[in-house]
């Protein structure tokens, strides 16, 4: 009898050993993890809007190292909480200087619509739009959307931020995939990708800037450089 009791309770001691074990390397493992940072996370909310279109032309000339386009929602970024866009109520300015203030506001309008009065457009060749978000910011996520009437691929997407309106002060690439260097700020690593609904989401690590630019160099449809909604995702820079 006494020999089946201590046979069952050695390895519930062992057990109970190991338990108390794990429990203290938990303990002693605890303050080297990063207290608070993952807990500080959340998904980024964005508001989409309706799709154009379904599919991809097989007829497109495309360059070698355009990224296919998902049928799969793109997964969210995770990014601090209590960021807020910041697009909107910063100053537009944009190189073409024949685009009137109106239509540069629409950049920023919440409208990222497909329709033809949604999108604005400047005129041929290596062309940007730049926002000023009034000081420094903590800037986390980007997202552009060109025009997603109709599939078709942007040229020379360029994004950098700098300290200064004329990007001489601490300008810094954000995103790049001018693979040839045709606009001539470097050659981008950056792959091209098919405008959708979903607009291109650019992850900027929490760099700090207060003028974004934005170029481009015309598309698989159009020389032309259609723009239709910036969002910038941020917090005051400490
Ligand atoms: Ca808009
Ligand atoms: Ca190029």
């Amino acid at each position: 009898m006494n020999t089946t009791c201590n046979a069952l309770r050695r390895p519930l001691t062992l057990s109970l050993l190991s338990g108390l074990a794990v429990a203290v390397l938990n303990l002693l493992l605890a303050p080297t993890l990063p207290a608070a940072d993952a807990g500080d996370q959340v998904p980024l909310p964005l508001k989409l809007p309706a799709p154009a279109f379904k599919g991809t032309p097989k007829d497109l000339q495309l360059g070698p190292n355009v990224e296919p386009v998902s049928d799969k929602p793109r997964p969210p970024m995770m990014v601090p909480a209590g960021l807020k866009n910041l697009a909107p109520g910063s100053k537009i300015t944009c190189s073409d200087k024949n685009v009137p203030a109106d239509s540069l506001a629409k950049l920023t309008d919440g409208d990222k619509d497909a329709s033809d009065q949604s999108i604005i457009f400047l005129r041929k060749a290596t062309q940007w739009v730049q926002l000023d978000l009034g000081s420094p910011q903590e800037i986390f996520a980007i997202v552009i959307w060109h025009a997603h009437n109709m599939a078709k691929v942007y040229h020379d997407v360029i994004v950098q931020v700098a300290d200064d309106a004329d990007f001489i002060e601490n300008a810094r690439t954000v995103f790049n995939n001018d693979s040839d260097n045709t606009s001539g700020l470097g050659v981008g690593t950056d792959r091209e990708y098919f405008e959708t609904y979903e607009g291109k989401l650019i992850n900027a690590k929490g760099i700090k800037a207060r003028y974004i630019r934005f170029y481009s160099k015309g598309s698989t449809e159009s020389a032309l450089n259609e723009y239709t909604e910036l969002e910038v995702y941020g917090r005051p820079a400490k």
